[in-house]
């Protein structure tokens, strides 16, 4: 299909997509107005309860074949990995209806919109679930324009099939009011992995990001808490690993390669959907201009061998086709690419083997996209936050913490409140060896302080913070209710790394 379709035959076409999904799976599920009437009495559902949706999403099971002849069955949207492109337009209304086809409550998501707590798609913040066996309907706005994602917001804990483990992701895209456009075509990529198992392993083997400076005070807190625990003869607490990596739901070599023609520019949107895996990517002889961050666009595109994507991270960059062959576009490390994490990019006229070459050491610096000179308005108030591990210390699960407390799924006490309008700087102090993709909610944020250095322009809703590091990030309180503040890998969110602010 063309890609120079102008957005409004797109937006038409999806909605054609969408709706005959809505009708052929209500039936195959057995969705009748029997479900409609378990509908909680939602104000947003009455106000206006004849209105047809733009867009359903039916949460359920769903074969994805990650491998020729290799089905993988885990809870998805539409029966389908990833779930279905929805593209939104800024600022026009939207109505979609969420069907929870499976035993459990559920939560969606929608990351990095401003939304109220009532459709943000977070049960600290006060969003109804999706009832299980039942459905709901959301009534919003969208907002911000650029590269969003949706996927469920529950507690896993140590079920490997609940939560961001399963397929229950999907890539949005906010159509802005005007669009500049200098690109051939857009292609989205959604990284996940599959099949995940726990492990005692201990450290993941992880580089920190530029600039590399650590806190001497963080590290010999951390290294302290980790000596007390393994003398008390805990092992180390379990982290997750997986055995099969995949790009669209398939594993490198599997399905049609991107096909591409010399001198091409393609926009990637490309979104880290993982449950608690950092990712990186590598087009052999090709750079990648770094256009948005989170889809927000940067205030200096700069090109890079490399994209270096934390969990739930998004990076919009555009690759000139320049250099004609096969290539593997793929991840740097290769345990992770010869399972599955990777893609082919096919020039036409060009039939070999895909190849691969892994490129020089290269350092991600988000610095590089930032704004020249470093100057950012001085925030109403500063918040220390630190961030320490428990290791093993629940079930043998590590218990993160943020200033001494572990987020209590029972009490949900906020640990914060916000004046409504105020900028805020929060100062996060990591006392851990992990790097933490910390995501705020219904919120942009600004990176103003990268270990030590000063940095400007780049805005973000989720954010690595290296090990032992310290950062600060500058955001205006501008929802009101609650806003909840968390690590974005499940694994750590689930055992304590949340916290809620409360806005009034
Ligand atoms: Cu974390």
């Amino acid at each position: 299909m063309s890609l120079k379709l102008p957005r409004r035959e797109f937006l038409k076409l999806a909605g054609v997509l969408t709706g005959s999904a809505l009708s052929t799976s209500v039936n195959a599920y057995g969705e009748t107005a029997m479900s409609r009437s378990k509908l909680p009495d939602h104000s947003v559902t009455r106000s206006q309860p004849d209105r047809p949706a733009d867009y359903a999403l039916h949460i359920g099971t769903g074969l994805v074949e990650v491998a020729s002849q290799r089905f993988l069955s885990t809870t998805t949207y539409n029966g389908q990995f990833p779930g279905p492109l929805l593209r939104f337009k800024e600022g026009h209304q939207i109505v979609v209806d969420i069907y929870n086809n499976t035993d459990t409550p559920e939560q969606l998501h929608w990351h990095g919109q401003f939304l109220p707590v009532d459709v943000d798609g977070a049960a600290e913040e006060g969003t109804p679930y999706i009832p299980a066996r039942g459905m709901r309907r959301e009534v919003f706005v969208p907002s911000p324009a650029g590269f969003r994602f949706y996927h469920t917001h529950v507690r896993a804990g140590a079920d490997l099939h609940a939560g961001q483990y399963s397929g229950q992701v999907g890539p949005l895209y906010i159509e802005p009011k005007q669009e500049p456009g200098s690109y051939d075509r857009e292609i989205f990529l959604t990284l996940k992995e599959f099949e995940p198992f726990f492990s005692q392993g201990g450290d993941m083997d992880m580089n920190i990001p530029t600039p590399t400076t650590r806190v001497s005070a963080l590290k010999r807190a951390g290294e302290a808490a980790m000596r007390a625990s393994l003398a008390r003869g805990m092992k180390k607490g379990y982290e997750v690993g997986y055995r099969i990596f995949t790009i669209n739901g398939r594993q490198l070599g599997f399905g049609e390669p991107i096909r591409v023609k010399p001198g091409e520019r393609i926009l990637f949107h490309i979104v880290n959907g993982s449950a608690t895996e950092i990712r990186s990517l590598a087009l052999p002889g090709h750079t990648f201009k770094v256009v948005a961050l989170d889809g927000n666009p940067v205030p200096t595109p700069a090109e890079v061998p490399v994209l270096w994507i934390g969990t739930a991270e998004r990076i919009s960059a555009v690759v000139q086709m320049n250099y004609p062959g096969v290539w593997v576009l793929g991840d740097l490390d290769n345990d992770d690419r010869g399972r599955g994490m990777g893609i082919v990019v096919e020039y036409s006229g060009r039939r070999h083997k895909p190849r691969w070459a892994s490129p020089k050491p290269f350092l991600w610096d988000y610095r590089r996209f930032a704004r020249r000179d470093a100057g950012v308005p001085e925030p109403d108030e500063v918040i220390d936050l630190h961030f320490a591990k428990d290791n093993a210390a629940d079930h043998g699960f590590n218990r993160w913490t943020i200033d001494g407390v572990a987020f209590d799924m029972n009490n949900m006490r906020p640990m914060r409140q916000l004046e409504l309008g105020h900028r805020y700087r929060l100062r996060m102090r990591n006392a851990t060896d992990d790097i933490h993709p910390v995501h705020l909610h219904r919120h942009t944020f600004e990176l103003t302080r990268i270990a030590g250095r000063k940095i400007a322009g780049v805005m973000k809703d989720v954010v690595m913070l290296g090990g032992y590091q310290a950062m600060d990030i500058d955001f205006t309180a501008n929802q009101p209710g609650l806003t909840l503040f968390h690590c974005h890998m499940q694994l750590h969110m689930d055992y304590g790394f949340m916290g809620l602010f409360r806005t009034v």
